[in-house]
Protein backbone atom coordinates (compact mmCIF):
# COMPACT_ATOMS: atom_id res chain seq x y z
CA UNK A 1 0.00 0.00 0.00
CA UNK A 2 1.52 2.93 -1.38
CA UNK A 3 1.01 5.64 1.93
CA UNK A 4 1.49 2.55 4.85
CA UNK A 5 4.66 3.74 6.69
CA UNK A 6 5.62 -0.57 7.52
CA UNK A 7 5.20 -1.02 3.70
CA UNK A 8 7.85 2.04 2.84
CA UNK A 9 10.13 0.25 5.30
CA UNK A 10 9.94 -3.03 4.30
CA UNK A 11 10.29 -1.19 0.77
CA UNK A 12 13.49 0.29 1.67
CA UNK A 13 11.86 3.85 0.76
CA UNK A 14 11.98 5.12 4.41
CA UNK A 15 14.90 4.52 6.99
CA UNK A 16 14.93 1.80 9.58
CA UNK A 17 17.02 0.13 11.94
CA UNK A 18 16.67 -3.26 10.16
CA UNK A 19 17.44 -6.66 12.27
CA UNK A 20 16.10 -8.99 10.10
CA UNK A 21 15.39 -9.96 6.90
CA UNK A 22 13.81 -12.68 4.64
CA UNK A 23 11.96 -13.15 1.84
CA UNK A 24 8.25 -12.25 3.57
CA UNK A 25 9.42 -10.90 6.74
CA UNK A 26 11.39 -7.73 7.99
CA UNK A 27 12.03 -6.87 11.70
CA UNK A 28 13.65 -3.25 12.39
CA UNK A 29 13.91 -1.28 15.58
CA UNK A 30 10.58 0.71 17.47
CA UNK A 31 11.20 4.53 16.37
CA UNK A 32 9.61 5.09 19.86
CA UNK A 33 11.29 2.23 22.33
CA UNK A 34 9.08 1.30 25.23
CA UNK A 35 11.82 -0.88 26.37
CA UNK A 36 15.72 -1.35 26.07
CA UNK A 37 14.63 -3.88 23.46
CA UNK A 38 12.00 -3.04 21.58
CA UNK A 39 11.25 -4.64 17.93
CA UNK A 40 8.98 -5.00 14.82
CA UNK A 41 8.42 -8.23 13.18
CA UNK A 42 6.12 -7.61 9.80
CA UNK A 43 5.22 -9.72 6.95
CA UNK A 44 6.56 -7.70 4.12
CA UNK A 45 3.36 -7.84 2.28
CA UNK A 46 0.43 -5.58 3.42
CA UNK A 47 -1.75 -7.05 5.73
CA UNK A 48 -3.96 -4.68 7.54
CA UNK A 49 -4.02 -6.65 10.93
CA UNK A 50 -4.45 -9.63 12.37
CA UNK A 51 -8.11 -9.87 11.47
CA UNK A 52 -7.52 -10.05 7.90
CA UNK A 53 -5.04 -13.14 8.05
CA UNK A 54 -5.99 -15.57 5.91
CA UNK A 55 -5.14 -19.83 5.47
CA UNK A 56 -3.08 -19.06 2.99
CA UNK A 57 -0.75 -16.77 5.83
CA UNK A 58 -0.50 -19.67 8.06
CA UNK A 59 3.43 -20.62 7.18
CA UNK A 60 4.30 -16.92 7.17
CA UNK A 61 2.63 -16.37 10.91
CA UNK A 62 4.29 -19.42 11.76
CA UNK A 63 7.71 -18.02 10.69
CA UNK A 64 6.97 -14.59 11.90
CA UNK A 65 7.03 -16.52 15.64
CA UNK A 66 10.60 -18.77 14.53
CA UNK A 67 12.33 -14.89 13.56
CA UNK A 68 10.60 -13.49 17.02
CA UNK A 69 12.51 -16.58 18.83
CA UNK A 70 15.67 -16.32 16.76
CA UNK A 71 15.90 -12.48 17.31
CA UNK A 72 15.32 -13.11 21.45
CA UNK A 73 18.16 -15.25 21.31
CA UNK A 74 20.05 -12.43 19.14
CA UNK A 75 19.03 -9.79 21.45
CA UNK A 76 19.81 -11.51 24.62
CA UNK A 77 16.55 -11.50 26.08
CA UNK A 78 15.98 -15.42 25.61
CA UNK A 79 16.97 -16.13 29.05
CA UNK A 80 15.65 -13.42 31.42
CA UNK A 81 12.22 -13.44 29.02
CA UNK A 82 10.51 -10.93 26.53
CA UNK A 83 7.39 -9.88 25.47
CA UNK A 84 5.47 -10.00 21.92
CA UNK A 85 2.63 -8.11 21.73
CA UNK A 86 0.21 -7.25 19.09
CA UNK A 87 -1.85 -4.87 19.05
CA UNK A 88 -5.32 -5.34 16.60
CA UNK A 89 -7.77 -2.43 15.77
CA UNK A 90 -8.41 0.81 17.96
CA UNK A 91 -9.37 -0.65 21.50
CA UNK A 92 -6.76 -2.63 20.92
CA UNK A 93 -3.79 0.06 20.59
CA UNK A 94 -3.03 -0.53 16.88
CA UNK A 95 -1.68 2.70 15.55
CA UNK A 96 -0.13 1.73 12.31
CA UNK A 97 -2.70 -0.37 10.34
CA UNK A 98 0.06 -3.53 9.15
CA UNK A 99 0.19 -6.26 11.31
CA UNK A 100 3.15 -6.08 13.57
CA UNK A 101 4.58 -7.60 16.29
CA UNK A 102 6.26 -6.01 19.17
CA UNK A 103 9.02 -7.51 20.96
CA UNK A 104 9.59 -6.02 24.39
CA UNK A 105 13.09 -7.25 26.20
CA UNK A 106 15.61 -5.73 28.96
CA UNK A 107 13.16 -4.67 31.57
CA UNK A 108 10.98 -6.02 34.33
CA UNK A 109 7.73 -5.97 32.53
CA UNK A 110 4.62 -5.52 34.39
CA UNK A 111 0.81 -6.75 33.96
CA UNK A 112 -1.44 -5.98 32.99
CA UNK A 113 -0.96 -3.62 30.23
CA UNK A 114 -2.58 -0.02 30.32
P1 LIG B 1 1.04 -0.08 17.42
O1 LIG B 1 0.64 0.94 18.41
O2 LIG B 1 0.94 -1.50 17.97
O3 LIG B 1 0.35 0.08 16.09
O4 LIG B 1 2.59 0.15 17.18
C1 LIG B 1 3.13 0.91 16.18
C2 LIG B 1 4.57 1.08 16.53
O5 LIG B 1 5.25 1.51 15.38
C3 LIG B 1 4.85 2.11 17.61
O6 LIG B 1 5.47 1.47 18.72
C4 LIG B 1 5.81 3.09 16.97
C5 LIG B 1 6.28 2.35 15.74
N1 LIG B 1 6.52 3.22 14.60
C6 LIG B 1 5.64 4.10 14.06
N2 LIG B 1 6.20 4.71 13.00
C7 LIG B 1 7.44 4.18 12.86
C8 LIG B 1 8.49 4.42 11.94
O7 LIG B 1 8.40 5.22 11.00
N3 LIG B 1 9.64 3.71 12.11
C9 LIG B 1 9.78 2.80 13.14
N4 LIG B 1 10.94 2.15 13.22
N5 LIG B 1 8.79 2.55 14.01
C10 LIG B 1 7.64 3.24 13.87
Amino acid sequence: MSDCIFCKIANKEMDSEIVYEDENIIAFKDVNPQAPVHLLIIPKKHIESVMDFEDKDSELISKIFFVAQKLAQEFDVHESGFRIVNNCGKEGGQTVNHVHFHLLGKRSLTWPPG
